[in-house]
């Protein structure tokens, strides 16, 4: 495709209930849609930092920045491109894998619409929907958490997933535990711990968890294969895991036996599908995380879920899970525990000019 101009926005999307993980509670998401208008049509796709560089380096004004000045300007001068060439283009600037995600998946969108040919049926899916999981934050206390938890299986979600950090994780798993018994049931810690707790962590044993997820520090490999060999639970890397490279060292030094796959984290869709393949090669599950996405990357994730590697349901939950009001015109919907993989062209989705309008805080039009 030949791009055209690219719009930048920022939104700021009230949530339905606060989120708190173990660095922070959110309230309102902040995040970035990308419109890419080329000589063939327009594409959408979605930048998930958030407001503060808290789970990650990345966060949103700076990535409104090195968008602005740096990653945009390239790919506009690249002149004609095709989705498969954007992250060499962008490979010169390090990092800010986030913003090149939701840069590709926009130009990805726009060809693939151009060609009327879905984002799944481009990745490799497998399947028609996807089962779905749902990430709890951290309550109030133990008995806050059973109701919400207890809310979302009335929902329908086939798998829970919670947030813990020190002081608040064997007490609230246990609770969850105790009122819902064999559930699929995982802990997210989300780097809050150091090997010095090894003796907390493997308290969670006796829990029967599907795995622990990012239990240490981002770049904590060797750490996290000590502590892996200490746990009966599984160990499954998120934060870590910024790459197709990152993947197959982490497995090969043994500091996860599942990987969490965020396309966001790892520069975009088709790193995320090199990570899957990487890891079916190797005989490793992995799942597809979430980063409180809108139903464009919702709908993307989805199909990325949908390939045959994603043996775990992963964090693809309804858009209602975060959001009252969704900026795509048929939101994400949990349909007897499982998201439904979108079928249309490119990533299947359709924008709500007025919904995008009213939650727009700032917006750019870069042209050639
Ligand atoms: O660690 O998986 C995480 C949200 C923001 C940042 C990091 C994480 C999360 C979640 C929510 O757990 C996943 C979702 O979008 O449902
Ligand atoms: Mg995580």
């Amino acid at each position: 495709v030949r791009l055209e101009a690219v719009e930048l926005r920022v939104l700021h999307l009230p949530l339905v209930s606060p989120f708190t993980t173990s660095f922070g509670t959110e309230s309102v998401r902040e995040v970035i849609v990308v419109r890419a208008r080329t000589s063939d049509g327009e594409g959408w796709g979605e930048i998930v930092t958030q407001e503060s560089p808290l789970y990650s380096s990345e966060y949103t004004r700076g990535a409104w920045d090195v968008a602005n000045r740096f990653l945009v300007p390239a790919l506009l001068d690249a002149g004609s491109l095709a989705p498969e060439d954007v992250s060499g283009i962008l490979a010169p600037c390090v990092g800010h894998r986030m913003v090149k995600a939701g840069l590709e998946l926009a130009v990805l969108d726009a060809a693939l619409r151009a060609e009327d040919r879905s984002l799944g049926a481009y990745l490799g899916a497998a399947v028609d929907r996807v089962p779905s999981g749902v990430s709890v934050g951290i309550q109030r206390d133990p008995a806050a958490l059973v109701d919400a938890v207890g809310g979302y299986l009335d929902e329908g979600y086939v798998r829970i997933k919670i947030k813990i950090k020190p002081g608040r994780d064997v007490a609230d798993t246990a609770a969850v535990r105790d009122a819902f018994g064999a559930i699929p049931l995982q802990v997210d810690a989300n780097s809050a711990y150091t090997l010095a707790d090894v003796d907390t962590l493997a308290e969670l044993d006796r829990f029967d968890l599907l795995l622990i997820e990012q239990p240490l520090q981002e770049d904590d490999i060797v750490d996290h294969a000590t502590l892996a060999a200490r746990l009966r639970t599984p160990v499954c890397l998120d934060e870590s895991i910024v790459s197709a490279k990152a993947a197959a060292d982490a497995l090969a030094l043994r500091a996860a036996s599942v990987i969490n796959i965020k396309a966001g984290r790892v520069g975009g869709y088709l790193e995320a599908v090199r990570v899957h393949d990487l890891c079916r090669e190797a005989g490793v599950p992995v799942w597809c995380g979430g980063m409180l996405e809108t139903g464009i990357g919702r709908a993307a994730n989805a199909a990325l879920a949908a390939l045959p590697g994603f043996t775990l349901p992963g964090d693809v939950s309804a858009s209602d899970r975060f959001y009252t009001r969704d900026i795509v015109t048929e939101p994400i919907r949990l349909e007897d525990g499982h998201v439904r993989v979108p079928t249309g062209p490119g990533i299947g989705i359709e924008i709500d000019p007025v919904a995008l309008d009213d939650v727009t805080v700032d917006r750019v039009e870069l042209r050639r």
